[in-house]
């Protein structure tokens, strides 16, 4: 060895593998507009499709008249439902078991519902043609009010249900009722109520919101008439998904329809589902010959497609009088609006809701979901929301708030007392999760410690007191949150899409050179997995990240994947992706084993390369094996390198988080200040831990904006009011608070590489920070639970039903 040989540090480093804060390689291309999204696709001949929506929620469509449009010049074709009925598309089935109108067949169940499609030369021919469609309306009495869905004498929705007492989740209790889905032990948790010392009930209400994307939902279709192949490229995050989908329900072959999912500008669940757009853009290349684009416009996207949320949570805790928690009983009432399209793995109706047991030890609890159908969007699992554990993280943070307060005794304190201890995992729910790590208590007194809690509290009892003496009219509230995810969906025990078991994949293929490409059945919208998925696969087999290119979304060259969403990446395509580079690794020892003239056994793998143990100087690099694989294998091996995996997880991952939010408002105007937000996250392993902190950034940002304004409003005749940026909050930098971020390290015990998901957590764990920030400000005044979002008005309106103003 001469100075010039690489320390083994200088050799970990040159790999830029798990652990390296590696510069994200897709921003190389974005930077500089290189990007490839859907409305850079521009195929020759291209049509434009867009749609006439209804301006009533709630309608009957006596009828449409196209003889205007159809003069228009460019306009070429008016799709309605009655055309979609004679290829069997006017519905669709949605993939919570239900089925939703592609276009209006008779009536319209919510505002801005698709009624006809207009497919034209260009984009703005195609909206003259819009406007030149005469539809005759019935209005009819809308229902918007979720809680009014329950009274048997309110309007019947769905009248293609009447008389179905059972759907794809069970038995209907009425017209417009979707299912009813319980878990856990409903006598044991009575009893721990009947004899509990102290017993909190609150109605907690997750609203209504969107994940708006900054790239709207949108698609190419072009039907190849002569080979009879569909390609589709779209906004989708999961694109085989959408390819099984189009082959079931368009009965082409699937080997014949081609889905590329290119460049995505945000996804946030927004685009996983199937929408009216998709089909229409289809059938209309159908019957034209030419490709047609659908791209959706802000408006449509806020109020027609995936909205987030929308659940109300009626909260009970029963605890002993020292604060330790004995029993939790919740019922949901799930407004779905007019279909219920929520894009749930197909057992579970109500997501992994059932995690609302959050990071506290409880010895049971019962859950009870109703999901029921009003004049609104369809949608229902979106937004950063890991199927639902969004609104059950905000459920139980803000009931152990509330909780705390009755008891006189401090959140952290309370939570202390309760969490899940280390020696307890893999720990059992009492609604039926196995967790399988964690590690609260640290990350708990991490928080703490980090942010001066004790003092913080200390400040805020002094402001108090100046208050009460009118020397200030602030109010400061310290929002804790301590969520526990659980993300990864999922082991095929428990979760499948429309039959098909939610494992994820990976395919490597390694060059003579030494560089190769891996192709992913993930997808990603921007979370970077182009340069984190290489840094996994260095660090495994010892080639630098920067000679391994990450190709996803093209269902003709990805193995079968199941997609983004529910921060599922890292814990199944990440798996699937360590394991495959796992049989690279076990084939390139044999033939180092060859080359080297050892047996196997006698080579240990050293940072890029094999190495004789004991022998320093015999050492084949990996750069080298790739090389050899193509020409000199021992006897009886097949040339070349290159695996596959398939990963099936045998459990879900559960990363958590400790945030705090401390807040000021000024009673008098309602506006508030984010004096500091503090995230620990903990999400095992982590591969690449700028990448987190973006995600982390992201999240936060997103939860503020949900918390604090944020939210799609209906008034009470079903108009949505919050259709556009200028009424739906979309925080900028000026309104951004500034994040602190911190970790601790909790390896998933059965993942490969220990690693849980993150993108979704600083959004979970984020939402009820800030409420709990506010809720904790007014509760000297009396209150017990406010309701986001918790904009300058509604923070004004409290003080004021608290006389804090006059
Ligand atoms: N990561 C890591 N170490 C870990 C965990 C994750 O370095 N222990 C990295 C991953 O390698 C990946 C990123 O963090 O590059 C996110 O990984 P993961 O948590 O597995 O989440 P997914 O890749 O499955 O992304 C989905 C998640 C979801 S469901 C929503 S919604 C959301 C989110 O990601 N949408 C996003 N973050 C987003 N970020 C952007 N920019 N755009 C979106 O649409
Ligand atoms: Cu639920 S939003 Mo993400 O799972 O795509």
């Amino acid at each position: 060895m001469n100075d010039l040989t690489p320390t083994r540090e200088q050799r970990t480093a040159a790999l830029e593998g798990m652990g390296c804060k590696r510069k994200r390689v897709e921003d190389i291309r974005f930077t500089q507009g290189r990007g490839n999204y859907v409305d850079d696709v521009k195929l020759p001949g291209m049509l434009h499709g867009d749609f006439v929506r209804s301006p009533h929620p709630h309608a009957r469509v006596k009828k449409i008249d196209d003889s205007a449009a159809l003069k228009v010049p460019g306009v070429l074709a008016v799709i309605t439902a009655e055309t979609l009925k004679t290829v069997n598309l006017a519905w669709m089935p949605t993939l919570a078991g239900d089925v939703q109108m592609v276009l209006a067949d008779g009536k319209v169940l919510f505002q801005n519902q698709e009624v006809a499609f207009v497919v034209a030369t260009d984009r703005y021919a195609a909206d003259d043609g819009i406007n030149a469609v005469i539809v005759e309306y019935e209005p009819l009495p809308p229902l918007v009010d979720p809680f009014k869905a329950m009274n048997a004498d309110s309007p019947v929705l769905r009248e293609d249900l009447v008389g179905k007492m059972s759907g794809a989740h069970g038995p209907r209790k009425h017209d417009n009722h979707i299912f009813e889905w319980t878990v856990g032990d409903k006598e044991l948790t009575d009893a721990a109520f009947n004899k509990a010392e102290v017993k909190i009930k609150e109605l907690i209400s997750y609203h209504r919101t969107h994940p708006s994307p900054l790239e709207t939902c949108q698609c190419v279709c072009s039907f190849d008439k002569i080979k009879g192949e569909l390609t589709i490229y779209g906004t989708f995050q999961a694109p085989h998904v959408i390819r099984t989908v189009v082959a079931l329900i368009a009965k082409l072959p699937e080997h014949k329809i081609h889905v590329i999912a290119p460049d995505i500008g945000g996804g946030f669940g927004n685009k996983v589902g199937a929408y009216p757009g998709y089909i229409c853009a289809a059938v209309a290349s159908i019957v034209t010959g030419k490709p047609v684009k659908w791209v959706e416009d802000r408006i449509e996207n806020l109020t027609a497609t995936s909205f987030a949320r929308d659940y109300h949570m009626t909260t009970e805790i029963a605890a002993t009088k020292e604060g330790k928690v004995t029993g939790l009983r919740v019922h949901v009432l799930a407004d779905h609006g007019a279909f219920d399209a929520c894009a749930d793995p197909s057992k579970w109706p109500a997501g992994f809701f059932n995690i609302v047991t959050g990071s506290y030890d409880f010895p049971t609890a019962h859950l009870a979901v109703d999901g029921v159908y009003t004049n609104k969007a369809p949608g229902g699992v979106a937004y950063r929301c890991s199927f639902r554990v969004t609104e059950a993280a905000y459920c139980i943070e803000r009931a152990m708030d509330i909780l705390a307060q009755k008891l006189n005794m401090d959140p952290a304190e309370l939570r202390l007392k309760n969490f899940i201890k280390p020696e307890q995992f893999p720990y059992h729910s009492a609604l039926g999760w196995e967790y399988d790590s964690g590690d609260y208590h640290t990350a708990m007194r991490k928080m703490m410690e980090a942010t001066g809690y004790a003092a913080l509290r200390k400040e805020q009892a002094e402001k108090r007191a100046a208050f009460a003496r009118g020397e200030t009219r602030d109010i400061m509230g310290l929002g804790i949150s301590f969520f526990t995810e659980i993300v990864g969906a999922g082991p095929s025990k428990n979760c499948d899409i429309l039959g098909i078991a939610m494992f994820d994949s990976c395919e490597i293929r390694m060059h003579p050179t030494g560089a190769g490409i891996a192709r992913v059945g993930s997808k990603s919208q921007g979370q970077g997995h182009e340069t984190t998925w290489a840094q996994i696969i260095a660090t495994e087999i010892g080639i630098p990240a920067d000679n391994i290119m990450v190709e996803e979304g093209n269902t003709d060259t990805a193995p079968y994947g199941l997609g983004t969403y529910g921060s599922r990446s890292t814990p199944v395509a990440g798996a699937a992706i360590a394991m495959a580079a796992r049989k690279i690794k076990a084939k390139a020892q044999m033939i180092a084993a060859y080359k080297l003239e050892v047996h196997e056994d006698d080579l240990e793998f050293d940072i890029d390369g094999f190495r004789v143990r004991g022998l320093q100087e015999k050492f084949m690099s990996m750069k080298d094996i790739c090389w050899a694989a193509y020409n000199s294998v021992p006897p009886g091996m097949e040339p070349g390198l290159e695996a596959v995996s398939y990963y099936d997880p045998p459990n879900m991952t559960y990363p958590f988080g400790a945030y705090l939010c401390v807040m000021d408002i000024d009673v008098d105007t309602g506006v508030y200040k984010v004096r500091r937000f503090y995230a620990l996250d903990d999400c095992g392993t982590r591969i690449n831990p700028m990448i987190i902190e973006g995600q982390v950034h992201g999240g936060l940002t997103e939860a503020f904006a949900i918390a604090m304004g944020q939210e799609i409003r209906y008034d009470e005749v079903g108009n949505v009011v919050t259709g556009s940026f200028m009424d739906f909050f979309m925080p900028t930098a000026v309104e951004t608070p500034h994040w602190e971020t911190d970790f601790t390290v909790t390896p998933s015990p059965h993942h490969p590489i220990g690693a849980k998901g993150v993108g979704e957590s600083p959004n979970v764990g984020g939402v009820p920070a800030f409420s709990n920030a506010v809720n904790d400000a007014f509760s000297f005044l009396g209150a017990t639970h406010i309701q986001m979002p918790h904009d300058f008005w509604r923070n004004w309106k409290a003080a004021k039903d608290l006389g804090a103003v006059a």
